[in-house]
């Protein structure tokens, strides 16, 4: 599986900086925000290193099915019961900070910082 070193969420998938962990298989990892916007934030990313949405093509699109698949399961478990929002901030003015592809899965009772 490709990793670049200089990442900080491929260095999380490989273990190498701690994160809370909510899931782990062999294609994704979910933890949570280190900066929640929402009382139930989590991050669903990729093990491997695709910089961003923008980098997809088709060949990601089982990827990015079972990256979306998660969500309704986890945001759940996490005690979203009412509603969530999913976000892929991608490139400079899709205001991404973190260049490894990411979806932030966001909810629980409102109001909430960004809400
Ligand atoms: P984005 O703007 O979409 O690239 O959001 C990146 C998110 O990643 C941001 O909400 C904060 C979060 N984040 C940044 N560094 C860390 C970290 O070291 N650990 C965790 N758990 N989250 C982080």
């Amino acid at each position: 599986m490709s990793h670049d070193p200089n990442c900080l969420f491929c260095k999380i998938a490989t273990g190498q900086i701690p994160s809370a962990k909510v899931h782990e298989d062999d294609e994704l990892l979910v933890f949570k925000d280190i900066h929640p916007a929402a009382p139930v934030h989590l991050l669903v990313i990729p093990k491997v290193h695709v910089a961003s949405l923008a980098d997809a093509d088709d060949s990601h699109a089982p990827l990015l099915g079972r990256m979306l698949a998660l969500a309704p399961k986890l945001a759940r478990e996490q005690g979203a019961n009412n509603g969530f929002r999913v976000v892929i901030n991608t490139g400079h003015d899709g205001g991404q900070e973190v260049h490894h592809l990411h979806l932030h899965v966001m909810g629980g009772p409102r109001p909430w910082k960004h809400g």
